[in-house]
């Protein structure tokens, strides 16, 4: 029988089987089997998985399904494997909010360069709109505008743009990614109210969530609706993406690149480069493009240390 992974925690799985929950464990050699050179964590939340129950109703997980994609980012420290957060994504919602915590634009760039990487299509929510101004919403607008990434801004407090999330969910899997505080949990409750899922007050020392969703959980609601609720990221690394292939992710570059002198060009240091003349002309955000010298940065620390 196959069921879908819908949470993920330490070495148990509860798979949704028809229309009960499966607490399962893996057999044995797929502990170390599955891509074992790339991905740190064997199965994630919306895996599709071969099962079978066991006399005491627990299960074993026997075999993965081919997945369609995965949306992972790299793991902490030195190692060179990815965390999968999750697998078989139809989007990835990245949530971020006005205040407490405070805009990180530079942290967006990276997520939504991870999913156009894998082809999953990005939406940002800026939440806590009740708590921004018009200088605030128009800063955000400006940034985002050539980059081919859908907005919508929300509260799940005023309630305000949480129907243009409705339609944005029909019959789809999505991911919710942020900090922590940012209102992800928040959000869901707001949108299905019978949901009553825990949320906490971001600490008013720090200005920073407390934590307080713990595991990766997917929640099946009518409509076809797949939500998947993570626990708060403080950062978000990337690898696996060639330095000089990172603008291909820009879609703000798209209508220049073919002009820059240097094939490949990387629109840092090239004297020719159209990307960065666009820059100087204003046609392209500077902020953003600040954003991609930060990640390019990254890559090429990621990359020189490989060698
Ligand atoms: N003013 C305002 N506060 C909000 C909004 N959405 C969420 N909050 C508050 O922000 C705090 C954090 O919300 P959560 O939903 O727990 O945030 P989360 O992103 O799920 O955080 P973690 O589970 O820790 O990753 C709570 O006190 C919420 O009431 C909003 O739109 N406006
Ligand atoms: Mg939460
Ligand atoms: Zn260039």
């Amino acid at each position: 029988m196959t069921g879908v992974v819908v949470k993920a925690f330490g070495r148990y799985y509860d798979v949704a089987w028809k229309n009960t929950r499966i607490r399962c464990t893996l057999r044995g050699k797929l502990r170390t089997h599955r891509d074992r050179e790339r991905f740190s964590n064997p199965v994630a939340v919306g895996d599709l998985v071969t099962l079978e129950i066991g006399g005491d109703g627990t299960g074993t997980i026997s075999h993965i399904h081919e997945r369609k994609n995965v949306f992972s980012r790299k793991e902490r420290g030195r190692n060179r494997k990815e965390d999968v957060i999750a697998a078989n994504l139809d989007q990835v919602i990245i949530i971020q909010s006005f205040y407490r915590p405070r805009l990180n634009l530079r942290f967006v760039d990276r997520l939504a360069v991870r999913g156009k990487k894998d082809g999953i299509p990005v939406l940002l929510c800026l939440n806590k709109v009740d708590l921004a101004d018009g200088e605030d919403i128009e800063f955000v607008k400006d940034y985002f505008s050539r980059s081919g990434i859908d907005l919508v801004f929300t509260s799940a407090i005023s309630g305000e743009g949480l129907d243009g999330l409705r339609g944005k969910i029909g019959g789809k899997t999505s991911l919710l990614a942020g900090h922590s505080g940012a209102g992800k949990t928040s959000i869901l409750n707001a949108v299905f109210p019978h949901l009553d899922l825990p949320v906490a007050d971001v600490s008013e020392k720090t200005g920073k969530g407390r934590h307080t969703t713990t595991n990766v959980e997917m929640i099946v609601l009518e409509g076809d609706i797949r939500m998947i609720d993570t626990p708060g990221m403080r950062e978000f690394g990337l690898m696996d993406i060639e330095p000089y292939r990172l603008g291909d992710y820009f879609a703000d570059f798209d209508r220049y690149r073919d002009k820059c002198g240097f094939k490949p060009c990387s629109h840092d240091h090239e004297p020719t480069c159209e990307v960065r003349r666009q820059v100087e002309k204003g046609k392209i955000n500077e902020e953003r493009y600040m954003s991609y010298l930060h990640i390019l940065e990254s890559l090429k620390e990621y990359y020189g240390s490989l060698y």
